[in-house]
């Protein structure tokens, strides 16, 4: 299956599941079992699926093919070349290709000069206004293919305003842009291009990241240290004409070398292999000549051979326009894109599952507990019933009395209740604390006041390890808090169950240790950055301000997350003992309201209690349902082609 079909598949999947999550949640309304927190789960299902985005990333030197393989394995339909691909430097921003249905199909540019400011990139993209926008026109691939040519757009400056954008470095004569003849400098004209367009692909949450080659990024860390990242893929081009050059070698260092456990996630792909073919050679002597520079080109880079994926990006596009089999074939493309269905759609597609089966099951025991509470009064009620068979009057009275005197007692559990709540809420504040956005500015202005120093080149890894350091160290707090409180309900909840019958269970605390791992990847990404030749850019005004703004944005997204899960633990917490509570003032006045129609004669006592079973066996009937819709909904095995999904469901729930 290639990417693009199973991508498609992965959307199908997605929508499915969307639909099934809303027509569960309407299910669990009707039933009355939707309480805040299983709300809140919903709602947090939903987002995550559909929102889930996959970026991948292409970065290379300039004019080794990026563009052109983007066009080859996804605008291949459009019948022509939609992103500019031409001998030189081309592309010359980073370009985000994706959808969003809330903005018109669009390219949205922003303005080199915006660099002069001290905003990152992320606080920029909330900024429309700054943006010059350009509206396309998906129906007619001339027009979009003439209005992408934007960036490709330069402008020409001074030297000073070139060194000013952070694309002259005095210290670095051999790696800045060329003058003309007049002295002035050849700069981009844009800093980032954001493209929206309705394409199959985008519309299911596929985000491409086309970047220009070296030297035209200049001094734009946010996208070394957070864009590229954070992509679920990167593939790294190579050009079999010319082998790995010293640039070459340079990119790979900044962006690719990552220690560990996301090798699936990097692709290395020499391109051009056509210009490799040759009349005058038999196949057998190119396919040697291809073997040989794929086998050099993965000893440099220190990959086993088979990492190196030979392609010809422009054969390729040619032969999916021109309906080519056999060039197609030639063009090793269908290869490569069945390395990145099976690498990244294929590890995406499990976090995602994975996440969601988790999610489920929490959702089941969150509902689950509401059903237990129910079906545990009803056999209360069963038993009380049961034992005033054959008794007199007095004894029905009785029991009245004692139902009433264990509401009075009830009642004043909520002081207990109180109590619980209060030592909750105060550790919960020093948790947010730890973890809100006042520790973090304190923090990184230190940071940016240490980078500023001069002199602060060889104490830039201390001076990053320190503010790293507290930053861990207040996580590693915010852990500690929270497994104390933890400890402390589940203590507390165990004391209630006893006492007032309650089936109250500590929901599972976040799982901390995952933001500490994050924490130290962010840290690693910097230091790789400062440490190839980025280092010298610290003497630079603004440039440390960039930097750690743009490092800002990123630990933002983890301390948000962190955050996040921290209140949906404590929502959960609190609904259930709200539920609790709520059953419970339900069930006296159910027996007593029970009693009191006995004692009226109203209705008889065998009649009451038939009345009963027939509640326990509808809680039973929901319980089962319950499963049964949870299970659908865990086991949606995401490569299972997307049958009329609407109509399937529609008729499972209309059963319910
Ligand atoms: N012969 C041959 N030429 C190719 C192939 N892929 C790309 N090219 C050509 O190489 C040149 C550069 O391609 P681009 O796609 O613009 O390269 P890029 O990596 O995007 O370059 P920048 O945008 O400048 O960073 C263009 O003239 C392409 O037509 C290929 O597989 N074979
Ligand atoms: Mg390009």
């Amino acid at each position: 299956m290639s990417f693009n079909q199973q991508f498609d598949q992965h959307g199908a999947w997605r929508r499915e599941f969307a639909l099934r999550l809303k027509l569960l949640s309407e299910w669990l309304k009707d039933h009355d079992l939707l309480n805040a927190a299983v709300e809140e789960r919903l709602l947090r299902l939903e987002t995550q699926v559909r929102s889930d985005k996959v970026m991948v990333a292409f970065v290379a030197e300039f004019s080794r093919g990026k563009s052109e393989l983007i066009n080859a394995i996804f605008f291949a339909g459009y019948g022509r070349r939609i992103m500019p691909a031409s001998a030189g430097r081309t592309t010359m921003c980073p370009t985000e290709l994706g959808y969003d249905a809330e903005v018109p199909p669009c390219l949205r540019l922003l303005p080199i000069e915006t660099r002069l400011k001290p905003q990152a990139l992320m606080e920029w993209r909330a900024v429309p206004e700054k943006w010059t926008r350009v509206d396309l026109d998906v129906n007619d691939p001339v027009q979009l293919a003439k209005a992408l040519e934007k960036v490709a757009e330069v402008r020409h400056v001074t030297q000073n305003e070139a060194r000013a954008l952070g694309f002259w470095h005095d210290e670095a004569p051999q790696d800045n842009p060329r003058t003309d003849a007049h002295g002035k400098v050849e700069v981009p004209r844009w800093r980032h291009a954001l493209i929206n367009i309705a394409h199959p692909l985008l519309k299911q949450g596929l985000v491409i990241l086309d970047t220009p080659g070296l030297n035209a990024i200049g001094a734009e860390p946010e996208l070394t240290v957070s864009l590229i990242p954070q992509a679920h893929a990167v593939v790294f081009i190579l050009a079999a004409d010319t082998g790995v050059t010293k640039s070459d070698l340079a990119i790979w260092r900044e962006h690719l070398v990552t220690d560990g456990n996301d090798k699936d996630a990097r692709l290395v792909v020499l391109n051009k292999i056509d210009t490799l073919w040759d009349a005058l050679s038999t196949p057998t002597q190119i396919q040697a000549q291809i073997d040989r520079q794929r086998a050099s080109s993965a000893d440099i880079l220190g990959l086993p051979v088979t990492k190196v994926i030979p392609v010809s990006a422009q054969k390729g596009l040619v032969a999916k326009v021109t309906g080519d089999d056999e060039l197609l074939q030639a063009s090793c493309l269908p290869a490569l894109e069945l390395a990145l269905a099976q690498g990244v759609m294929g590890q995406r597609q499990k976090i995602l599952r994975s996440a969601v089966t988790a999610g489920m099951v929490e959702l089941r025991a969150e509902a689950g507990r509401v059903i237990h509470i129910r079906r545990r009064d009803l056999s209360e009620q069963m038993m009380e019933l049961r034992g005033l068979r054959g008794k007199n009057t007095s004894v029905i009275k009785h029991m009245r009395s004692r139902i009433e005197q264990e509401h009075t007692e009830f009642n004043t559990s909520g002081a207990k209740i109180q109590a619980v709540r209060s030592i909750h809420l105060k550790l919960l504040r020093e948790v947010f604390n730890l973890l809100g956005t006042p520790t973090l500015k304190t923090e990184l202005a230190e940071l940016t006041r240490m980078l500023k120093q001069p002199g602060i080149k060889l104490g830039v890894k201390r001076a990053y390890g320190e503010t790293f350091g507290r930053l861990r160290e207040s996580l590693e707090k915010a852990r500690q808090t929270s497994a104390e409180i933890q400890t402390m309900l589940a203590e507390s909840f165990k004391q209630l169950n006893s006492e007032f019958g309650f089936s109250l269970q500590a929901p599972k605390e976040p799982e901390m240790l995952r933001f500490l791992t994050d924490l130290e990847q962010i840290e690693r990404s910097h230091l790789q950055y400062l440490g190839v030749t980025n280092i010298l850019k610290l003497a630079q005004p603004d440039f440390s301000d960039r930097l750690v703004r743009a490092l800002a944005t990123r630990l933002r997204v983890v301390y948000e997350t962190a955050l996040g899960e921290v209140e949906l633990w404590n929502k959960s917490a609190a609904s259930q003992l709200d539920a609790q509570l709520k059953e419970r003032r339900k069930n006296f006045s159910r027996r007593i309201e029970a009693i009191e129609r006995i004692q009226q004669a109203a209705t008889g006592l065998d009649e009451r209690i038939d009345e009963i079973e027939r509640h326990e066996n509808a809680i039973t009937a929901l319980d089962g349902k319950l499963d049964e819709l949870t299970a659908q909904l865990s086991d949606a095995p995401p490569d299972r082609p997307a049958q009329a999904p609407d109509t399937q469901a529609a008729a499972l729930f209309r059963a319910a």
